[in-house]
């Protein structure tokens, strides 16, 4: 049996390939970015709306969860933020007439990119089964046809999907409709991204998010950059890491790639970062394999145990240990137990490396570890950031200022979207608050997160697919079962802003529901409304739209939800008797027969939405007072705020993490997936890849000099990549030009969304269910299809 990509995929025909780039940002960074955001938007509307990014009165970066800085007054540049917008900004148009030319088949058969440069959705659009093209369709219409639908099928029947720029309101609007129409079954792009790091914190910590604020990273002594590649998933913090660099701190990377931005930095913001050599941001570069990180870290614990050995009361934090943690004796017992030569192996570093690296951790006292997806897509993720925590512990770095965990989130609003209750697994207590606020009771039974989703539908036990939001075929692994599964559904529903895959590929039916970005002006009953975001370290703070939405038909994902929710449910309406009740928070109960939830009230005032959330999501009280307070506030998070951590010991807890050595067979390499320098996830911007040397093309495999000798290839040869895996299914994407690159040994790389097809839907980390995409074991073999043109340069 063999899977492989389902469309068209010639090779890229121009790609040229040249030396990569040590530094990041400088003037080609500001060049570029202001060039796509006036291809997108006209000179005038780039600058205005650039001006007003992640301002105080303006909106929030779409782009990532990274926090603004305390001193906002200046522009915040970041050039794929201003991609970010640019996107959504643009003035290109997807309207009627697109439709009427372009029949699903072909809509299809194009690539990403060309579906993203089409611009912006204008109106519902609607396929009915059978036809070979969307149609207008109004409002009223299409939510007709989803209650329909919804109704004709269990609740349990039916999944609802979320990426992770919603809002704070429409999020919790739609985990309202969703639980109130009877299923927990929220899968969300954390499940592919930082689920792993929720799952490990939440156990050790008690808390599933960062524990550092700004301030911290300049007060660190030490910060250990691990699996992340700032200088394009998140410019801004390099910022951040220049300015703590300036005050003392010591970096450390730790990556298979000498990705640009953590090795040299020239900050855009400031005259020397534009004209001068940049500032060199790491004091060390560990160029570690694939799914190393668990052995280093143990090693790392191990050698500072061996200190602690020889200077008995000196090394580790013991106060904290016996006051604040648990399990620390079995985890030490381990630990010293570690072998060398198996840290060595899963590794490839050398040892004197790692020992260095250990005399750093000695001399520091505040120490930060950063991470992002370079550990939370591998099968022992979790394990890995236990592992993490195990190593802060011993010397204290929780809890104290200039120290923690700092997982750097994606999506700019993914965390707060689950703070909401976007979760398929929710917490008893939530749904208590929840059925007291409202007066229904939400079901209690765990619902399907993303694979499990695609195995549900895959085996026809989903009806409905419903997505707020992202792009969820070309997100998901193992693309070609993805596809089959969509296709499975009776009717699946997008949210969104612009033309992508999951528009191409389909329920039987399927609708677009067109909505406002961020940057735009959201308009209800109530007047002109602003939303709320929570980044990467738990601040919550405001966002305003300002442009002119990109059409009068969009409606905002509020609207949104509350119209299907009408259709579905009916509403209470707010009278000037009830009024009074509902302000108390007191829901009439949907016993009686009324629905409980007062839904175009709610709409027409995010206000009263944040009243609501006020109640039920613990570190909201006040929240419309304080949110509208400059730069907004800061959740609690008890081992950040007082070292109270809300386990089952009631404890910070040590772990034992078995240490299980990655081996790939003889003639294979170990393939991660990443993103390019031009790319936001699915969303494609252009085909360069600057920093890495890549121009005109996404299709290319990054390859170690001694494993391409080792393997047979050179440098410019077309392969085919094909994936091994236990089930035994071949799964190949074709048409890759190899370039050779200094990755780690052993460790290939190519870029997602176009290499999904190769990640198997039942490969997933322990615990957290998410797919694998850093760790697929492949082959090469010489391209089967030639090559659409020579490959040049
Ligand atoms: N411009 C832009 N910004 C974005 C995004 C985007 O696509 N474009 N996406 C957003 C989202 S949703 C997310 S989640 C973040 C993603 O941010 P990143 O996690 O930085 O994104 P990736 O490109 O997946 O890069 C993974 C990094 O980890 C390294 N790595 C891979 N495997 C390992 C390993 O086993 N060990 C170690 N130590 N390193 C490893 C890779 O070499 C690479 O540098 O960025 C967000 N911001
Ligand atoms: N192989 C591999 N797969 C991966 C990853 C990887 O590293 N490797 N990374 C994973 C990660 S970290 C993540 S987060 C997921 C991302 O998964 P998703 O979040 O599902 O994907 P995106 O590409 O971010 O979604 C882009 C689409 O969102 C819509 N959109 C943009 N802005 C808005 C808005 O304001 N409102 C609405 N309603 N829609 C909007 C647009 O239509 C756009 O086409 O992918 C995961 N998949
Ligand atoms: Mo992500």
């Amino acid at each position: 049996m063999a899977t492989t990509a389902p469309r068209q995929d010639p090779a890229d025909e121009n790609i040229s390939v040249d030396a990569a780039k040590d530094w990041a940002a400088g003037v080609p960074a500001v060049a570029h970015s202001l060039r796509m955001a006036q291809q997108q938007m006209g000179v005038k509307r780039a600058a205005l709306t650039l001006l007003r990014v992640n301002q105080v009165g303006g909106f929030d970066c779409p782009g990532c969860a990274w926090p603004e800085g305390e001193d906002r007054g200046h522009l915040e540049f970041c050039e794929n933020g201003a991609k970010a917008v640019a996107e959504e900004a643009t003035l290109r148009r997807v309207t009627r007439a697109f439709f009427a030319e372009h029949s699903m088949a072909d809509l299809a058969g194009k690539s990403d990119y060309w579906l993203g440069q089409q611009g912006r959705l204008t109106e519902p659009m609607y396929k009915a089964p059978d036809a070979d093209h969307y149609q207008p369709i109004g409002w009223p219409e299409a939510f007709r046809i989803t209650a329909d639908a919804l109704r004709a099928c269990a609740p349990d029947e039916a999944v609802f999907y979320t990426s992770g720029r919603t809002s704070n309101e429409a999020a919790f609007l739609y985990q309202l409709m969703v639980r109130r129409y009877g299923t927990n079954n929220l899968p969300d792009c954390s499940n592919m991204c930082h689920e792993s790091s929720g799952s490990a914190l939440s156990e050790t910590l008690g808390v599933g998010k960062g524990s550092v604020s700004l301030e911290d990273l300049y007060k660190a002594d030490l910060i250990i950059v691990v699996g992340q590649n700032p200088g394009t998933n998140h410019p801004r913090m390099l910022t951040a890491l220049e300015r703590a660099k300036r005050a003392g701190t010591q970096i450390v990377a730790v990556n298979p790639l000498p990705e640009a931005g953590l090795i040299r930095f020239k900050n855009p913001q400031t005259v020397r970062g534009l004209v001068g050599g940049g500032t060199p941001l790491a004091n060390a570069f560990l160029q570690i394999r694939l799914g190393g990180d668990l052995a280093l870290f143990r090693a790392l614990g191990r050698l500072v145990l061996e200190a602690e050995d020889r200077a008995p009361g000196q090394i580790l934090d013991r106060a904290f240990i016996e006051q604040h943690t648990h399990g620390f004796e079995a985890y030490a017992k381990d630990v010293r137990e570690t072998s060398w030569d198996e840290v060595l192996e899963s590794t490839g570093l050398p040892r004197e490396q790692i020992e260095a690296l250990g005399k750093r951790v000695l001399a520091a006292r505040n120490i930060i570890v950063c991470w992002a997806m370079g550990l939370t897509q591998h099968r022992h993720a979790v394990p890995t950031i236990r592992e993490i925590v195990n190593f802060l512990l011993l010397r204290g770095n929780v809890g104290r200022p200039g120290a923690g965990v700092c997982p750097v989130r994606g999506h700019s609003n993914v965390q707060g979207d689950r703070t909401m209750g976007i979760y398929e697994k929710p917490p008893a207590k939530f749904l208590d608050s929840l059925a007291a606020e409202f007066g229904f009771e939400p079901p209690r039974e765990h619902g399907y997160d993303t694979v499990d989703a695609i195995r549900a539908m895959r085996d026809g036990k989903v009806k409905v697919f419903f997505a707020v939001g992202g792009n969820f075929v070309n997100a998901t692994p193992d693309t070609a079962v993805t596809e089959a599964a969509m296709r499975n559904c009776a009717l699946t529903v997008q949210v969104s802003t612009k033309l992508n895959r999951s528009h191409a590929v389909t329920g039987r039916a399927a609708l677009i529901l067109p909505t406002l970005g961020r940057t735009e002006r959201d308009t209800q009953e109530g007047g002109e409304q602003f939303v709320t975001v929570e980044d990467s370290m738990s601040m919550v703070h405001a966002s305003h739209g300002r442009l002119a939405p990109a059409s009068p038909q969009l409606k905002s994902e509020v609207a949104i939800v509350a119209g299907l929710a009408r259709e579905l449910f009916g509403d209470r309406v707010v009278g000037a008797e009830t009024d009074a009740a509902t302000e108390a928070g007191g829901g009439a109960g949907a016993s009686d027969g009324v629905e409980p939830v007062e839904w175009a009230w709610l709409a027409a005032d995010y206000d009263r939405i944040r009243d609501r959330v006020a109640r039920v999501v613990p570190g909201f009280a006040d929240f419309n007072a304080r949110v509208r307070e400059p730069g907004g506030f800061q959740l609690p998070h008890g081992p950040r705020d007082s070292r109270t951590f809300p386990t089952a010991t009631g404890k910070a807890n040590f772990t034992v993490n078995e240490l299980e050595v990655l081996r790939v067979p003889e003639g294979h390499l170990l393939l991660q997936t990443v993103r390019s320098h031009d790319q936001y996830n699915t969303t494609i911007y252009g085909l360069d890849d600057r920093y890495r040397g890549i121009k005109q093309g996404r299709r290319v495999v990054f390859v170690n000099p001694v494993d391409l000798a080792g393997l047979g290839f050179a440098d410019g040869d077309q392969v085919d990549l094909i994936s091994v895996w236990r089930d035994g299914v071949e799964r190949r994407a074709p048409n890759f030009r190899v370039v050779r690159y200094p990755t780690a040994r052993g460790c290939a790389a190519a870029y997602f969304p176009e290499t999904n097809v190769l990640v198997p839907l039942d490969s997933t980390a322990q615990v957290s269910n998410t797919p694998t995409s850093k760790s697929v074991v492949v082959r090469l073999v010489p391209a089967s299809a030639p090559a659409a043109a020579p490959a040049t340069g």
